[in-house]
């Protein structure tokens, strides 16, 4: 059944907040998706949402247990909202789709349906079967942005991957070589930290490791416990015992992806700090196999990854066509050339493909930021 097009339509409306529930866990549910569910009771015109919920941080219970215990009895002849098709296989917990049957829930609209190959259709034709009435894809296009990580994990065998970048007036990500600059202010870089606590994982090459020293961390005001996983590509471990990264591993954890070029007492020296390396496949330039590696990422059950690497990396990710969303941010300072373009030839023909297009544009306070989106 097709719902109307009027935003203000019932089902739209409990979807949106079902999706903006979802939202909450993005970063914390790998390897499964973060879906948002709602119950709602009562006749048209006069319904109420009696539970909402949101995929538990690791992944279980899933989201629709969790709001049909919240509904109790209540979801007799209720209808509930999911962001994503309920599960129909019997995994690590028992199928939603009993759970729901067994709740007495008359009616489920989906957003989307689920591509793991455990469930695809499977769910809304047990629900279907069950007697149950069932709307799909409703705010689909929304809900597959929301879940483009566990697509992209399920679909392509990696990884979805925000490139952000920062660049100056005149489009310079630094000055000379090694050098650090300040390029934005501290609203978007406020902006960075939320992007980093709804990933599930942040990426960054050996060479931005060592010109920056950076934390990685989130440092928002109650979400300090929100800092994902940690990876720094370094093909031959060149990264720095004194580094944060490696001085805070035993903290946060932090994941170093190598090549066989890597010394032994160099991997031994970052596990002594709590520092996990792998080995990946190089290419014959020594350097690391980027498409190897995200395979290599999405098997470990990352789903959501927000590289702030630099520009080589950056380009490299998207000559590979690894690239999924790229938000460039632009600070008010022009350095008068001489430095490192922000934005390489790969970087921008890729975004000028047309199945990129421009998603959002904003100011954050001096900064400005364009965000493009493969389409999904
Ligand atoms: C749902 N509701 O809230 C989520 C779902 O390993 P399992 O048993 O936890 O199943 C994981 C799969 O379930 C995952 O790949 C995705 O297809 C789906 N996630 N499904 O009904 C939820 N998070
Ligand atoms: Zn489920």
């Amino acid at each position: 059944m097709n719902v109307p097009e009027a935003n203000t339509h019932p089902d739209r409306r409990f979807m949106r907040l079902a999706l903006a529930i979802g939202r909450r866990n993005l970063g914390r549910t790998w390897p499964n998706p973060s879906v948002g569910a709602v119950v709602v009771a009562g006749e048209t015109g006069r319904e109420r949402v009696i539970a909402q919920g949101v995929t538990a941080p690791g992944g279980r219970p899933h989201a629709e247990p969790l709001v049909l215990a919240m509904a109790g009895e209540g979801a007799r002849g209720a209808t509930l909202y999911v962001t994503l098709e309920p599960c129909s296989h019997h995994g690590a917990t028992p199928p939603c789709v009993d759970a729901i049957i067994a709740s007495g829930i008359t009616r489920v609209v989906t957003a989307i349906e689920d591509p793991d190959s455990r469930v695809a259709g499977r769910g809304h034709a047990r629900l279907a079967q069950a007697g149950i009435a069932v709307t799909q894809n409703v705010l689909r296009d929304e809900a597959a942005r929301d879940h483009r990580g566990h697509f992209t994990r399920v679909t392509k065998g990696r990884p979805s991957l925000h490139l952000k970048l920062a660049r100056t007036q005149d489009g310079f990500a630094s000055g000379a070589p090694d050098e650090r600059l300040r390029i934005t202010g501290p609203i978007a870089d406020g902006m960075v930290h939320l992007w980093r606590a709804h990933a599930d994982a942040i990426l960054v090459g050996i060479g931005t490791a060592r010109a920056d020293d950076p934390s990685l961390t989130v440092r928002l005001p109650g979400l300090s416990q929100r800092s994902p996983l940690r990876i720094v590509l370094d093909s031959t471990l060149r990264l720095s015992p004194t580094s944060h990264l490696v001085r805070s591993a035993r903290d946060i954890p932090t994941l170093v992806m190598t090549t066989r070029s890597a010394p032994i007492h160099a991997k031994r020296m970052l596990a002594s700090f709590g520092v996990e390396t792998i080995q990946v496949t190089a290419c014959s330039s020594g350097r690391i196999d980027l498409s190897a590696a995200l395979a290599r990422l999405a098997e470990h059950g990352l789903t959501r990854i927000c590289c702030e690497g630099g520009p080589h990396l950056a380009d490299s990710l998207a000559a590979a066509d690894l690239v999924d969303v790229c938000t460039l941010v632009t600070g008010p300072r022009a350095i008068g050339g001489g430095g490192l373009p922000a934005v390489g030839e790969a970087l921008k023909a890729r975004l000028l493909e047309p199945s990129f297009n421009v998603t959002e544009t904003r100011a954050f306070g001096p900064d400005q930021s364009v965000t493009y989106e493969r389409s999904v």
